[in-house]
């Protein structure tokens, strides 16, 4: 497990469109489960593989983040004492996800992303999707989503298409983000 550097703007990298995984193995495991550790630590609710440098269509998404001023829950339900995550976590892995008809009803949220840090803007995007992806073991799955799911889903797979959430946003809102960024740094 390691916990791995997350690219930010204006890297080159999170502009690359990623590949397809096609092998289902112990490398992919370990990066999905790198991929969770990191996100977890950013905080984040999810996560694209290219935001690690790895240019595969692979996703992790857990909408229950820590709270990292939660104090780990005391417990001894079943007679041993023991601690656990004060949230209950759901992670959720996405590979070579797809989108099927997306609705044309438009929900507006104010997105961030862990590759543009402090910045905050609101996106609009289809209010419901379904979507298609693989699991771990290469096995297909279809489902609804709506909310943040459906929102988080579909930043992710911008990411995987080299599309940041400032890219939906006017050329001037853009460059605002851009500059607010670059101050937020030279003071950091
Ligand atoms: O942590 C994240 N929060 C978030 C909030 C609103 C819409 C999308 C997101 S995803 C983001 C993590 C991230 O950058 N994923 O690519
Ligand atoms: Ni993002």
């Amino acid at each position: 497990m390691a916990i791995l550097e997350i690219l930010e703007v204006p890297d080159p990298r999170l502009k690359q469109v990623s590949v397809p995984v096609e092998k289902f193995d112990d490398e992919l495991r370990t990066l999905v489960s790198d991929m969770f550790e990191t996100m977890y630590d950013a905080p984040g609710i999810g996560l694209a593989a290219i935001q690690v440098g790895v240019p595969l269509r692979v996703l992790v998404i857990d909408l229950q983040p820590d709270d990292p001023d939660a104090e780990p829950v005391a417990c001894a339900h079943d007679g041993h004492a023991h601690h656990h995550q004060p949230t209950k976590r759901e992670p959720q892995v996405f590979i070579n996800p797809e989108i099927l008809d997306p609705s044309e009803e438009q929900t507006l949220y104010q997105e961030g992303c862990l590759s543009v840090p402090e910045i905050y803007a609101d996106v609009e995007r289809p209010s419901r999707i379904r979507a298609r992806w693989q699991d771990l073991d290469g096995n297909h799955h279809e489902q609804d989503m709506d909310g943040l799911m459906a929102t988080c889903l579909q930043h992710e797979m911008d990411h995987l298409e080299g599309i940041l959430f400032i890219d939906h946003l006017s050329r001037l809102k853009r460059q605002m983000a851009l500059r607010k960024l670059e101050k937020l740094r030279k003071v950091a």
